[in-house]
């Protein structure tokens, strides 16, 4: 049976139950036009990606027909003024779109966080105007792929000692080092490569595939997030022209600031993941007889549902406000370092007390629990780990710095 027709007997098999769950009436703090979002994002969700997912996941292979359609729903890049081909929408309604593509996937959510926070956005706000044109129409619609190069072999927590750098050649710059485990990286068009120009400040560079010297290895074995595709990024001598250089910054700052976009999405996407956990325990436990009752009337399933409701509703409330402060342009880096860490540790610890409601059948990929889970553990670790997150907020609130 070929691998299509494969995915056509489980998208007739696979039904997503899935509904929403607001214990805080939260969506009245929503728009019409939120709400509207959300619906439509999780009908296409459920289209698309809930029938498919697993059998990706399990084969370690991103679902590469699935990019149109996040273009035609609009999760490219959301927030990019549409006369650059966006949707000029606002950063409530960016965070649901990631939180309803995390309800699926959290390799799903990647794709498109990658794209929209750490291609467009800084293209969007560092790039020449031509650059502006050239690049960011194609990437709304998915015609155009990208990823983004910081993390190093020897600098993760730690990318202001990267080594990748570039050097004059008239109006080219040659391009060495390599980047590591990069979302995307392996079906890319282009990169957002973050690199130090020879005066030793760190400067983003807009790489394309085909340029020579320039090689994408795909990273193999992972755990978690294996239906977004991850690699490494190569780079042997490679002729870029200046023109492809990123003029707005050149400093930290740059990535660092492309960086607060994605993990405020990533906020709200962790409360996809957690939601989904918790709406297939609560199913389960509703279903699951054992000593004559269903599973869900005993004191100790109580204790675990309960929590998750309360910790989900928080991890709501926190990704809201912090929204309406990115809205107002008040939101601090440390704010949304806060939201990140909460929500993604909320999610893995829902997803773990999910794991055990459904008892053995957890494990399995007949429910998305285990698949949640491992993702996560990605999550908790990339765009910051949880313990550098919480190093920021320490910094924020003493003014004392622990990183160094
Ligand atoms: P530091 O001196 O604190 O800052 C340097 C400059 O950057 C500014 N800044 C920020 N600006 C915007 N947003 C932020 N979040 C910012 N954080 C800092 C800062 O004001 C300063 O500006 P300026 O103008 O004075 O130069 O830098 P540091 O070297 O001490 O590092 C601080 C630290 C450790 C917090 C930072 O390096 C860090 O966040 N490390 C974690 C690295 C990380 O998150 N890597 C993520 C790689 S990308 C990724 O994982 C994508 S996964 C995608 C997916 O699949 O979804
Ligand atoms: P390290 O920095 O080596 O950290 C190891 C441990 O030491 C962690 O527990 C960390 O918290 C701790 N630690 C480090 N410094 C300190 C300190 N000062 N004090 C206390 N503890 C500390 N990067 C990109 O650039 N682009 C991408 O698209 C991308 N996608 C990714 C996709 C996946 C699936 C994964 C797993 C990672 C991805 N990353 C990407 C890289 C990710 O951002 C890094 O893995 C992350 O920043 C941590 O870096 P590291 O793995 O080198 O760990």
């Amino acid at each position: 049976m070929s691998v299509d027709t494969l995915n056509e007997v489980h998208k007739s098999v696979k039904t997503d139950l899935y509904r929403h769950h607001d214990y805080y009436a939260i969506d009245d703090l929503l728009t019409e036009e939120h709400l509207i979002i959300r619906e439509s994002v999780q009908s296409w969700v459920k289209q698309e990606i809930s029938p498919i997912i697993e059998d990706y996941a399990q084969r370690a292979e991103f679902p590469k027909q699935i990019i149109k359609g996040l273009g035609e729903i609009g999760a490219f890049g959301p927030f990019i003024p549409e006369e650059y081909g966006g949707s000029g929408l606002d950063q409530i309604s960016y965070g649901i779109i990631m939180q309803e593509l995390e309800r699926g996937d959290s390799g799903i959510r990647s794709t498109a966080s990658v794209q929209g926070s750490l291609v467009m956005f800084p293209i969007y706000t560092f790039g020449s105007e031509a650059q502006k044109h050239k690049y960011l129409p194609k990437l709304a619609t998915g015609e155009m792929m990208g990823c983004f190069g910081l993390t190093e072999p020897n600098h993760g927590s730690n990318p202001s000692g990267m080594e990748t750098y570039f050097k004059d050649d008239g109006d080219h710059v040659i391009l060495n080092g390599a980047k590591m485990w990069i979302s995307n990286a392996p079906f890319a068009d282009i990169a957002v490569v973050w690199a130090k120009n020879p005066e030793g400040k760190i400067q983003g560079i807009i790489v394309e595939r085909g340029m020579e010297g320039f090689t994408t290895p795909t990273t193999h074995g992972k755990w978690s997030l294996r239906a977004s595709a991850t690699g490494e990024l190569v780079f042997d001598n490679v002729r870029v022209p200046k023109e492809n250089i990123l003029p707005g910054v050149a400093s930290l700052r740059g990535p660092l600031t492309c960086l607060s976009s994605a993990r405020y999405g990533i906020a709200w996407g962790a409360i996809g993941a957690a939601i989904d956990c918790y709406d297939s325990a609560l199913r389960y436990s509703k279903e699951r007889i054992q000593f004559g009752k269903p599973i869900g009337g005993f004191q100790l399933m109580q204790k675990k549902l309960a929590e998750m409701i309360t910790e989900i509703t928080k991890a709501q409330l926190l990704a809201w406000r912090v929204g309406n402060l990115k809205e107002q342009h008040k939101a601090t880096p440390a704010q949304i370092s806060m939201a990140k860490r909460n929500n993604v540790n909320m999610a893995l610890e829902i997803a773990r007390e999910a794991r055990q409601i459904h008892g053995g059948m957890g494990i399995t990929g007949e429910y998305p629990i285990m698949r949640h889970m491992m993702n996560l553990e990605s999550v908790i670790t990339y765009e910051g780990t949880h313990d550098i997150h919480l190093l920021i907020t320490g910094h924020d609130i003493t003014g004392l710095q622990a990183f160094k």
